[in-house]
């Protein structure tokens, strides 16, 4: 007997577990002023942190409102500069190029990797919420035939094989399992493409997780990896290390600046900076090619 094949849309579910479930509601009610004042100065909403130089002279500012003003601009270009460099990572692209944005959230990495490489983008987020805002923010920039987000799980995306130039997860990897990630990446990612990550991990040079990081994972309801594990799943999904950079001491002035802003801590920026100087927690990029 043969049976004609009919190809059956296949479903995608944006959760896949009761965790997911519960990760999607915090992003979908999650409204911190530390994450939507920044994004309001230019309209590019980021979910992650800084790096570089702080200008600490805004703390000096005697007006108080004009301080508080300069404080959220100050941590909003830090911000910036973590995406910049990320996005400086993603290779020579061009603008007949795709990429995949991992956890995208509100969207802004995407924007910049676009503005930055003239490419099409593609986001993924399980929150609808965040899918739902960033295509606003891309239609209102007259970008959103070229950047889309998607109300879909990074690790089951259903975008094409083979069909990305570069791909990243810029402070979204601690939410998964590394292996399913990563072979979700090598799927999406031609060969030779690139592949980056910004993360926090806990350094196993120190031991096993401290207190700090359990405390940041109860606080995002996430699960901090150590750093060996990203190497080592790498390796398993044809994810080759080109570039490794331990961001620790470039994302201090940001935590230290952050930990002033009356107007917009959220109760976690004492254990960031305890967890970095302890030496228990790294801020760390790492540059793959998919081979
Ligand atoms: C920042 O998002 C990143 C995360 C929540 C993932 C956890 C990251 C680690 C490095 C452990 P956010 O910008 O929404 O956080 P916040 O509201 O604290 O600014
Ligand atoms: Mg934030």
């Amino acid at each position: 007997m043969t049976t004609a094949h009919v190809p059956t849309a296949r479903p995608l579910m944006p959760t896949h577990s009761t965790y997911q479930a519960r990760v999607a509601d915090y992003w979908n009610t999650e409204e911190n002023p530390v994450n939507l004042e920044l994004g309001k100065i230019d309209d590019l909403y980021h979910h992650h942190y800084g790096i570089g130089e702080a200008d600490r002279s805004v703390l000096d500012e005697p007006d108080p409102v004009r301080r508080r003003e300069r404080l959220t601009g100050e941590l909003h270009r830090l911000e910036h500069a973590q995406a910049e460099l990320l996005a400086s990572h993603l290779g020579a692209l061009t603008p007949g190029d795709r990429v995949f944005d991992a956890g995208c959230g509100r969207g802004g990495g995407s924007v910049v990797a676009h503005l930055r490489h003239g490419c099409h983008t593609d986001g993924a987020t399980i929150s609808a919420k965040q899918a739902d805002f960033a295509n606003e923010q891309a239609r209102k920039r007259g970008i959103a035939d070229k950047v889309r987000y998607h109300h879909r799980n990074m690790l089951d995306t259903g975008f094409a094989t083979g069909a990305y130039a570069a791909s990243w997860n810029n402070e979204s990897t601690m939410y998964v399992e590394l292996d399913l990630l990563f072979a979700e990446h090598a799927r999406l990612l031609r060969r030779g493409g690139r592949y980056v990550t910004i993360t926090g991990c806990y350094n196993d040079a120190y031991g096993r997780a401290s207190r700090e990081v359990s405390l940041i994972n109860a606080h995002y309801i996430c699960d901090i990896h150590p750093r060996s594990a990203y190497f080592r799943a790498m390796a398993r999904h044809r994810l080759v290390p080109v570039h490794v950079q331990d961001l620790t001491e470039a994302t201090l002035p940001y935590w230290e600046l952050r930990s002033q802003a009356d107007h917009l801590v959220t109760g976690i920026e004492e254990t960031f900076l305890t967890a970095y100087r302890n030496g228990s927690f790294q801020y760390l990029l790492i540059a793959a090619d998919r081979i």
